[in-house]
């Protein structure tokens, strides 16, 4: 058995961390044109570096909640054979103790030079004059991915989901590519596609088995 299983925000939503797209969901309080890609940071530098920094401060404080927690304990009890795709830049699956994890759009605690590629631990609070430590330019971004990028990994990713026997998605809308299509590249591919969400995604069609409720709770009893 090989299982593949793509998060999104969803997960991290009973952990107090906002998702995008619901009705009180960080799209609704930020245009993503102004702080989700690179012509919003090319404009507005301090806006988004702002806006990084609050995400980075709500993730120090917010902690796993049981689907984390359920997901890690799947990944001991099968070594070897799950992988964690993650579209979320928090770090609570491996703070719940998940060690396969692809962060596929970058990560909050982790900082990257605009100049050289370099990547280093994020400071809690990064500031445009942050030079970076292997070349010395004030070029310091977020190392997540905007919209217009490409996400992170693609090769292991689009590895892992073609080989994959089971897909499952947890708390993710099915809006936003590449993302959103492993799912049908999955089912192509002969696995067996599940979707766990609070309410039915966008994909929803793709899947043969969909349970829907809060992650804390359809979870743990899936990986039961
Ligand atoms: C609960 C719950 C609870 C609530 N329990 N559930 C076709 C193919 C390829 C690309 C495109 C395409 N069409 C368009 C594109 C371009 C674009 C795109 O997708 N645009 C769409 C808007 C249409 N994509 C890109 O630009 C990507 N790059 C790219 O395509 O490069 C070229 C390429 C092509 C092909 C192969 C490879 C490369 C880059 C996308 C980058 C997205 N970046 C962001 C920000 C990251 C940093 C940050 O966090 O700030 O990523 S945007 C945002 O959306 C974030 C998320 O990871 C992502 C997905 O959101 P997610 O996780 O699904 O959250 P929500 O809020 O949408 O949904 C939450 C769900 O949880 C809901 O369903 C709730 O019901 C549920 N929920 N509470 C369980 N308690």
């Amino acid at each position: 058995m090989r299982i593949v299983i793509l998060t999104g925000a969803g997960i991290s939503a009973e952990s107090g961390l906002g998702t995008f797209r619901d009705k009180d969901g960080l799209w609704t309080q930020y245009d993503l044109n102004e702080v989700a890609t690179p012509e919003g940071f090319a404009k507005n530098p301090q806006l988004v570096t702002d806006f990084y920094n609050a995400r980075r401060a709500n993730c120090a404080s917010a902690q796993p909640n049981a689907a984390h927690a359920a997901l890690a304990r799947l990944e001991a009890a099968l070594p070897g054979q799950v992988t964690l795709v993650t579209q979320n830049v928090d770090d609570l699956h491996q703070r719940a103790g998940s060690r396969n994890v692809i962060q596929m759009h970058g990560a909050l605690m982790s900082a990257l030079c605009a100049g050289c590629g370099h990547r280093w631990p994020a400071p809690p609070v990064m500031a445009l004059t942050d030079r970076c430590p292997a070349c010395g330019q004030p070029r310091t971004r977020p190392d997540v991915v905007w919209f217009g990028e490409i996400p992170y990994h693609m090769d292991a990713i689009a590895e892992a989901v073609e080989t994959c026997t089971h897909f499952t998605a947890i708390g993710t809308s099915g809006q936003v590519y590449p993302a959103a299509g492993l799912a049908a590249e999955a089912r192509r591919n002969g696995a067996h596609c599940t979707e766990l969400n609070l309410e039915p995604s966008e994909i929803s069609r793709v899947f043969q088995t969909r349970r829907y409720g809060p992650a804390s709770q359809v979870v743990p009893d899936w990986v039961a």
